[in-house]
């Protein structure tokens, strides 16, 4: 019996995460039909690959989505807001990777390792939002622990890399150290400060109540995934100069004691994670052996000793990839098996 095809739109297809996107696409051999890239003006007349083969570049506009089933969005919150509804309106299932609906109620929020059969709910608004990189990488990684038992507080630190900035971004970081070499200044307006020999503890905008906006993702949306409003999470979102993959210090209450034993026995278990902790061996998860690949690894595995019921670990994952593109491939993947 031969399988059924979508006809798929990569909206934001030249950006860091579009082109992860394709290519992801492309790996899991996703059944695509037809396929479409869109982005802005600026990018008309690039041609990029699907499979070999050239597919040309068009600009996004609202009649971009006549007879598409899958529309992907990765090209900021603005394009999100003013053209998802129009790819809805055309009959396509949205997966949005901006904040804009994410803390919508009637739009689900998800990690398949998480919450898959949240994606039912699609049918509401017909759209289903990605959650933010870095609450991505940290839940996969809670919800094993939070299924034991229930987690009350999270208290994280993230270390993240150029490219959670997009394409431009970590170009920037490589030409500041390109620059550096020869003794040029720096240049650069993709963070508020060099990066290169740097971290900047701010990441979005600050809110009123002096956390950035990427530090509440954090607290809202794993809240709105873990279906759970009691948990409490207080980030310290910090941009590093690192050029892939983003990791986190996360610190845990739980209602009960998780031995770490125990902990390591559940994340081995969990789908998405792997652990990586043999301290006595100098191995640990880090960024540049995580880039590229779909799992987040899971080390520095320990009792927190400040507190009753507290566990503490280091956690690194891939953004561009399991923070975003695969994850909505993911997304897709389920639609397309049960739903569409
Ligand atoms: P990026 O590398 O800067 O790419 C932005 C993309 O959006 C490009 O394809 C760009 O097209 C397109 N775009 C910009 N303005 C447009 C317009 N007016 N009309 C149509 N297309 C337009 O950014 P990115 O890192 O891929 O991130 C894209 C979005 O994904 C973010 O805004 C965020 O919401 C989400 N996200 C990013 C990450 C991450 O780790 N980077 C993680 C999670 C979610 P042109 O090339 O034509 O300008
Ligand atoms: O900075 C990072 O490391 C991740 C960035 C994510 C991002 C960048 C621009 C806009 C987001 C996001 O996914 O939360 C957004 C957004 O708010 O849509």
């Amino acid at each position: 019996m031969s399988r059924k095809e979508f006809t798929v739109a990569v909206t934001g297809a030249t950006g860091a995460v579009g082109d992860l996107m394709i290519r992801v696409l492309e790996e899991r051999d996703f059944p695509v039909g037809d396929i479409r890239y869109l982005a802005s003006s600026r990018s008309v007349g690039k041609v990029l690959k699907w499979k070999g083969e050239d597919v040309p570049v068009q600009e996004l506009t609202r009649d971009s989505f006549s007879g598409v089933d899958i529309a992907f969005f990765s090209a900021g919150g603005g394009r999100s807001q003013e053209f998802a509804p129009a790819a809805v309106d055309a009959g396509a299932v949205v997966v949005d990777n901006s904040s804009v609906f994410r803390m919508e109620p009637d739009i689900p929020l998800v990690v398949p390792e998480v919450n898959p059969d949240d994606i039912a709910h699609y049918t509401d608004r017909g759209i289903i939002a990605n959650p933010n990189c870095t609450t991505i990488i940290m839940i996969v990684a809670l919800k094993p622990l939070h299924d034991y038992s229930r987690i009350k507080r999270v208290v994280v630190s993230s270390y993240q890399s150029a490219s959670g900035a997009g394409a431009k971004a970590m170009e920037e970081l490589k030409k500041q150290t390109r620059d550096w070499v020869s003794g040029k200044p720096f240049e650069g307006s993709a963070f508020q400060y060099p990066l290169l020999f740097n971290v900047i503890p701010h990441i979005d905008s600050f809110s009123e109540n002096g956390y950035t906006r990427e530090e509440m993702k954090m607290h809202n949306e794993t809240r709105k995934m873990l279906h759970d409003d009691d948990i409490n999470v207080s980030a310290t979102c910090v941009r590093v100069p690192v050029l892939t993959a983003h990791s986190e210090a996360v610190s845990i209450e739980t209602e009960r004691e998780i031995h770490p034993e125990k902990a390591r026995e559940l994340l081995a278990e969990a789908p998405g994670v792997e652990v990586l902790d043999e301290p006595a061996d100098n191995r640990y998860p880090m960024p540049i052996y995580t880039a590229g690949g779909d799992t987040c690894y899971v080390g520095r595995i320990r009792k927190d000793i400040s507190t009753r019921n507290g566990l503490v670990f280091w956690v690194v994952g891939d953004q561009l990839r399991k923070g975003a593109a695969t994850n909505a491939v993911q997304i897709a993947e389920i639609l397309a098996e049960k739903y569409l």
